[in-house]
C-alpha cells in the first residue's frame, strides 16, 4: 500500500463542481476510508494571465495502484470531466490532477516525474498540502514548512464553502 498526494486544479466551466466531482472520483479509487481532502482555495493563474482564476486543493489517500496505473486512473477522471489537452502550456482546463508525491518515490520517465516537478514553488500546492500534513518532509529531505517560508500567497484566498 502506498500513500499519495494529488493536486486538484480547475478554472473552466463550473470549476467548483469539477473539483467536487473529482474528489468523489478519487474517493472511489482510494483504499476505502483513507481519503482526506484539504480546504479549497481560489488562486491567480500561473501562466497566461488571460484566463479565469483557479480553484485548487490537495487530496491524500492510500492506494494499491502502482505509479503509472494511478496516473492512468487520474487521466481517466480528467477525461470524464471534459478535459481537452491543448498545445498552450499552462492554459485553462476543466480539471487537472497531478501526482505530487507517491510515498518517497523519486523517478522520471516520459510519462511521470515524481515528486511533481513544480510543487516546491507553487502556493496553490504548498498551502493546501500543509493544511493536510504540516509536518511533511519531502523525499529530498526538505521540510514542507521550510518551503512555505519563501512562498508568498500571491493573492490566493480560502474558498468559503
Ligand atoms: N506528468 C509527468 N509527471 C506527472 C505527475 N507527477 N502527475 C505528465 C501528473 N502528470 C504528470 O500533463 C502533461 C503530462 O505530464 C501528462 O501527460 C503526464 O504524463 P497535462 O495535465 O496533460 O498538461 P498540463 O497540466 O497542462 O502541463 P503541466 O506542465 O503538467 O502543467 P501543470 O504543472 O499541471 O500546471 N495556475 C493556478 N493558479 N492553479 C493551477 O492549478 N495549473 C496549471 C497547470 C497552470 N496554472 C495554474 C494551475
Ligand atoms: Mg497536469
Amino acid at each position: 500500500m502506498s500513500r499519495v498526494y494529488v493536486a486538484l486544479g480547475a478554472n473552466l466551466g463550473d470549476p467548483l463542481a469539477h473539483i467536487k466531482a473529482a474528489q468523489a472520483a478519487l474517493a472511489e479509487i482510494a483504499i476505502s476510508g483513507s481519503l482526506r481532502q484539504s480546504p479549497l482555495y481560489q488562486s491567480q493563474p500561473m501562466g497566461p494571465a488571460d484566463q479565469p482564476p483557479y480553484i485548487n486543493g490537495v487530496c491524500v489517500f492510500d492506494t494499491e495502484l502502482a505509479p503509472h496505473a494511478l496516473l492512468d486512473a487520474l487521466q481517466a477522471i480528467e477525461q470524464t470531466q471534459g478535459r481537452e489537452r491543448k498545445d498552450e502550456r499552462w492554459g485553462p482546463r476543466t480539471l487537472d490532477l497531478d501526482i505530487l508525491l507517491y510515498d518517497d518515490v523519486i523517478m522520471h520517465d516520459d510519462r511521470l516525474t515524481l515528486p511533481h516537478y513544480g510543487m516546491k514553488q507553487r502556493e496553490f500546492v504548498l498551502y493546501p498540502l500543509a493544511d493536510l500534513c504540516p509536518d511533511l518532509i519531502l523525499p529530498c529531505a526538505t521540510p514542507l514548512a521550510t518551503l512555505l517560508l519563501t512562498c508568498p500567497l500571491n493573492g490566493m484566498t480560502p474558498l468559503l464553502s
